[in-house]
């Protein structure tokens, strides 16, 4: 029996894998305080994937006809090494791009970011992370000093009377999640902001709670609005204000124009509903304010999480135990993944690239001169948009995504794949990214790795190996320490998880997620290990009791504003906005490939409000084509009244003409680098049927 953990979300439900047979295993919950036991149903069929006859089991290249063969690792990796080298002489050690994942362990992606920058010698690194965490960590980052998506425990919710929650279903993206509403729930406080009654908004029914249905993209204007009604209607935790912040009058200006009558205008939900909400979460008795992707991934998303967060510290909740702010972090290691260094601004321990400080220190841990770290690289649109073109990436590496798929404006990023002279794709399916790959490196899988994660609460987790790999696998680790060998990398890469994550500690020593203390031994006993945990403390299971991270030890009140009021789709125009299913992960490399999910879920399918598709000539489980400038998706259409009627749903779990990925704008915000993903305008029509277009922009 070996213990261990999801490989999916954040969650990180905690495992048991028993062996079933010489070459398989079986899964059980087992009970932590975040899953209490509890799986969902891509955990439960998660040990399926392990020997699935797809697993790839050798490197394979693609000839000049295309066709992908199998090579031996020894010419795979020379083939590397020698065209790094080519590609470095031709157009300087900036044409190597590397994209890494959230998934990767913290060893894997610690490795990663010093592969690119000693082995590789390029500053463009970025990963997936910047598609999902990165407003909220730039949020985070501004007003409290430090990213820690929630800076308590997971278990903390269980007691409290309000829970906020805008922009997150976890109900199908982290089902055992919410055991931990129950309490709001039971108090009749768990109020859900969503476009759509999403099952975790059903949630609210029966006087549990209630759900607020705003138009896409308009909850900065709904937080401007449940603020304007804490402040002037004497709800603002004064001593809280005066001791632990800086920046309320700044706050109170910047608000005053959105009293709840001009946000009911822009947003749709009544001012009587605003006024309410405002008066609920200030009544004591705990309460917690939580963002998802739903507010995060847009061109404003930053500022959204801001505010979110400006409203949590006029109430006095972060750092106040009962209560808080934090975001739900969402792939496997998001939290991890986003402080080891494989994000083009950053270094192990969550320091800043451009900070001199943190160079000497990495320079020293690493045994190179300062110089031989190269500066910022570009975040992962840019570097995306950079394929193929001058000055841009000629040769990529891609260590845990699928850029293919789930990448905004998918048509132009496939295209720059195709224009790249090489690409790299360490995978253990043959994803969308994969089959566009010159060569395509076998690796290890969850089950059969030893390394650390870590969870959404902060909690550094292990992950074990409790299966031998197929033969002709190789761990990231290897490929990383051997290919750092064959191109001479003036430092060591071990390809032993804990001899990497002893090093990992050293490089994060002393930053802000230091980790220094942590060590596997002690995370074997089970002993909880939340960040920062420098060496001689015990962690820190809840920040900020005291102070925040900024140096004068306040948090910063950031006044933000709606650039230009999206408001209400006018009548007539479609938005569509993206997200999740229960059955499947991400991209679906993985899910896709289980057969009990994929009875559940085959095909994309788009959310349309019957008055909608009455008004179109769509039928239930009709084929549609929705458009846009960018490309068109074909979808079945589900009739249902959880959609606004000016709102279309899909999920991004499907490639091909399926993929809703061909019509999002890769439009950024503009501190975060994230891309636009849950709001654009659409056409929607009945397939092949002239006559029946109808709407949009
Ligand atoms: N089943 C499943 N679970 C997953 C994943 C998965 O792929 N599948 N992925 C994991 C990862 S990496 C992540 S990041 C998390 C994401 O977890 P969530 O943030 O819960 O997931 P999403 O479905 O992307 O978005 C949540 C909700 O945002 C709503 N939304 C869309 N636009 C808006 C808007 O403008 N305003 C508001 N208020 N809401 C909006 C959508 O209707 C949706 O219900 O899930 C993790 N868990
Ligand atoms: N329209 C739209 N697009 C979105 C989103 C959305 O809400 N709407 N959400 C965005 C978000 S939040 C995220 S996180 C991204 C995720 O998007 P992707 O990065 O594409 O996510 P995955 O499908 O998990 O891709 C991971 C790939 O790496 C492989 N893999 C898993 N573990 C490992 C490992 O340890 N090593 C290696 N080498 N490979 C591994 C898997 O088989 C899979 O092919 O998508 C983003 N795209
Ligand atoms: S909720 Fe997340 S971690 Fe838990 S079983 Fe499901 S996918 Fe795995
Ligand atoms: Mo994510």
């Amino acid at each position: 029996m070996t213990d261990t953990h999801c490989p999916y979300c954040a969650l990180q439900c905690a495992m048991t894998l028993t062996p079933t047979g010489p070459d398989s295993v079986g899964v059980s919950g087992r009970d932590f305080p975040t899953n209490k036991g509890g799986l969902c149903r891509k955990g439960w069929t998660s040990t399926e994937l392990l020997r699935h006859p797809d697993r790839l089991q050798t490197p394979l290249l693609k000839d000049d006809d295309g066709v992908h063969r199998p090579v031996s690792w020894e010419h795979a990796l020379g083939l590397i090494r020698d065209t790094v080298r080519k590609v470095r002489a031709q157009y300087g050690a900036d044409a190597i791009g590397v994209f890494g994942g959230g998934g990767l362990t913290n060893e894997k992606a610690y490795q990663l970011g010093k592969f690119a920058r000693l082995a590789l010698g390029t500053s463009r690194i970025d990963y997936n992370g910047r598609f999902c965490m990165s407003s909220a960590a730039a949020a985070a980052n501004r007003a409290f000093g430090l990213d820690r998506g929630l800076p308590f425990p997971l278990a903390d919710l269980g007691s409290a009377r309000t829970i906020l929650m805008l922009g997150s279903n976890t109900a199908d993206t982290m089902p055992p999640f919410v055991q931990h509403l129950q309490g709001a729930r039971d108090a009749g406080g768990l109020i859900i902001v969503d476009p759509r009654r999403s099952a975790t908004a059903q949630f609210t029914a029966d006087g549990q709670g209630v759900h607020l249905q705003p138009a896409p993209k308009t909850d900065l204007a709904l937080l401007l609005g449940i603020t304007h009604v804490v402040i002037t209607e004497g709800l603002v935790s004064r001593p809280y204000i005066a001791g632990r912040t800086r920046g309320y009058e700044a706050i109170t200006r910047s608000v005053a124009a959105w009293w709840p009558e001009r946000v009911q205008a822009v947003t749709g939900v009544p001012a009587e509903t605003i006024r309410k909400t405002a008066h609920r979460l200030a009544e004591p008795g705990g309460t917690y304010i939580l963002t998802g992707r739903g507010v995060e991934q847009h061109t404003n998303g930053t500022d959204t999480a801001t505010a979110a967060i400006n409203l949590s510290l006029l109430l006095g909740l972060p750092g106040t135990p009962g209560s808080g702010y934090g975001t739900l972090t969402g792939q496997g290691n998001g939290q991890g993944g986003r402080e080891h260094g494989q994000k083009a601004d950053q270094l192990p321990g969550y320091r800043k690239i451009t900070d001199p400080a943190a160079r000497k220190h990495m320079a020293e841990v690493w045994g190179v001169p300062e110089e031989a770290i190269p500066g910022p690289g570009l975040p992962a649109v840019e570097l995306l948009a950079s394929l193929g073109k001058p000055g841009g990436v000629h040769c990529l590496f891609v260590h845990g995504a699928n850029v293919a798929v789930s990448a905004p404006n998918a048509a132009t990023v496939l295209d720059g794949l195709r224009s790249l002279d090489f690409l790299v794709v360490c995978d253990f399916f043959l994803s969308e990214t994969a089959a566009e790959a010159d060569l395509v490196l076998p690796v290890l899988q969850w089950a059969e790795e030893e390394g650390t994660m870590t969870n959404l609460e902060g909690r550094v987790l292990r992950r074990r190996k409790a299966l031998a790999p197929p033969a002709g696998t190789r761990s990231e680790l290897w490929i990383m320490s051997r290919l750092a060998e064959l191109l001479e990398a003036p430092s060591s890469f071990s390809d032993d998880p804990e001899t990497v994550f002893t090093e990992l500690r050293a490089a994060s020593a002393g930053g802000l997620a230091d980790y220094s203390g942590v060590d596997y031994a002690m995370l074997d006993d089970g002993e909880p290990a939340y960040w920062p945990y420098p060496t001689g403390s015990n962690g820190t299971p809840r920040l900020f009791l005291d102070r925040f991270a900024h140096p004068d030890g306040r948090a910063v009140l950031h006044p933000v504003a709606p650039s230009s009021v999206a408001g209400v789709a006018p009548r007539g125009t479609l938005t569509l906005a993206t997200g999740r299913l229960l059955e499947h992960y991400q991209s679906g490399t993985q899910t896709r490939r289980v057969g009990d999910l994929l009875a559940t879920s085959d095909s994309q399918v788009i959310q349309i409000h019957p008055v909608t598709a009455a008004g179109l000539g769509i039928t239930d489980n009709a084929e549609v084509e929705i458009g846009n400038g960018r490309g068109t998706v074909t979808a079945r259409a589900q009739l249902t009244t959880t959609v606004r009627q000016d709102t279309v749903f899909l999920s991004f779990h499907f490639p091909g003409a399926g993929n809703a990925n061909l019509l999002t704008s890769d439009e950024t915000d503009p501190v975060s680098g994230m891309p636009e993903f849950k709001t654009t305008r659409v056409t929607v029509r009945a397939h092949r049927s002239a006559g029946t277009e109808a709407v949009a922009v």
